[in-house]
């Protein structure tokens, strides 16, 4: 059985300030023509549908011709996919019933009552049956009816509801899930595109994954395995950071055999229409690179001159028409940087304020500057009070 494992697709999302529409309807386009060539069993996307919970209209749309698509493929192939944290659980819902009568299957909740069980969808191929288990984004809050004992952590949350499912092992088995997935501590490389976690409360280990063929991750965007080799996050299909410049993106393509024997996984890369790349280097040597080919692509530009350039931004904006960011790097902003990581210690906000003044300026306050400054400090300690 022939998977093409997509999650994190994020439609709608913007790349500073950029809207990505253009580049979302391209690579969908290019998955659907995949999908033509290699003639997958399923189509499998974890989570993360689109990158906020109420996605514009034209998201919506450009999600729709997706599925539309791909629907229009014969012999038809199934979808499943499920919410992940950026998707509203109830709208990725709707029209579920209807659509899985065209083989287009959608889970946005976890089982959140006792009568309720995680979705199941059974595919065959020559080898018999493959159980596929459709598990959105869990919170421990949103399992905490189906057990009597407190739920505390996102790894218990998790390994409760798929050991309630009492999954046979005899069978082939694939969960498709969106989690922060990590193997005894280690965890995944993230970019900067996710949302930042905080303290590993959100860790669920791996060892939940123990009953199935291949787990088809979603929520990391860099494509990878964690713990095992059929455990993977097939990562964005787009770049959607300058962390991820010149990354190469693409669909895991997972084939199952028999049961008991290794999937066989591989990526088929996919052509984003413009590039993201990170520059760097003086303003000359980087206007001397600029190739007509770039000019349409979202560069990040760092410029590292000592003396400050002349109108870099009038001249940069010449040759590149999706300037993401300019950055200087040179000994000046180096030193204000090695400042601000500095730490402060137990200095007054008084204190710290002549220290950066002396960096900046490279001379104490004034008697006068000294006295405007406390008077501004003894103000705001007042309002404060
Ligand atoms: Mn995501």
């Amino acid at each position: 059985m022939k998977i093409f494992h997509l999650s994190d697709l994020h439609i709608g999302k913007q790349l500073h300030h950029y809207s990505l529409l253009a580049e979302q309807k391209h690579i969908l386009k290019q998955i659907v023509e995949l999908a033509e060539k290699e003639m997958p069993d399923a189509v499998v996307i974890a989570g993360d549908i689109f990158d906020v919970p109420v996605p514009s209209a034209e998201a919506v749309a450009l999600f729709d011709d997706f599925l539309s698509s791909l629907n229009d493929i014969t012999p038809r192939i199934p979808v499943l996919l499920i919410a992940g944290n950026h998707d509203s659980a109830k709208r990725i819902d709707f029209a579920s019933s209807i659509l899985a009568k065209h083989d287009v299957y959608i889970a946005g909740m976890p089982p959140t009552q006792p009568e309720e069980q995680v979705k199941k969808v059974t595919l065959a191929d020559e080898f018999g049956e493959v159980d596929f288990y459709l598990l959105p984004f869990v919170k421990p809050g949103y399992v905490r009816k189906l057990f009597a004992d407190e739920i505390k952590s996102y790894d218990m949350a998790v390994k409760k509801v798929l050991e309630r499912e009492k999954i046979d092992t005899s069978r082939r088995n694939v969960l498709i899930s969106h989690q922060f997935y990590t193997a005894s501590g280690k965890e995944p490389e993230t970019c900067d595109s996710e949302i930042r976690m905080v303290g590993g409360i959100e860790n669920v280990d791996t060892a939940v994954l123990e009953p199935f063929d291949y787990a088809a991750l979603g929520h990391i965007h860099k494509a990878q395995k964690i713990g095992k080799e059929q455990y993977r996050y097939c990562g964005t299909p787009l770049p959607y950071s300058v962390s991820e410049a010149e990354t190469e993106k693409s669909i895991t393509v997972v084939e199952l055999g028999e049961k008991g024997s290794s999937p066989k996984i591989s990526r088929l890369p996919l052509k984003p229409l413009r590039q993201v790349r990170k520059l760097t280097g003086e303003l000359e040597e980087i206007l001397a690179a600029a190739t007509e080919d770039m000019r349409g692509d979202f560069v990040s530009i760092t410029l590292t001159d000592e003396v400050e350039a002349y109108h870099p931004k009038e001249r940069l904006e010449a040759n590149f028409d999706r300037i993401l960011e300019i950055r200087i790097d040179n000994a000046r902003t180096r030193k204000i940087l090695e400042f601000s990581e500095e730490p402060l210690g137990d200095l007054s906000p008084y204190g710290a304020f002549c220290a950066f003044f002396k960096d900046m300026n490279g001379r104490e306050l004034t008697e006068e500057e000294d006295m405007m400054l406390k008077e501004v400090l003894q103000a705001e300690t007042e309002a404060e009070e």
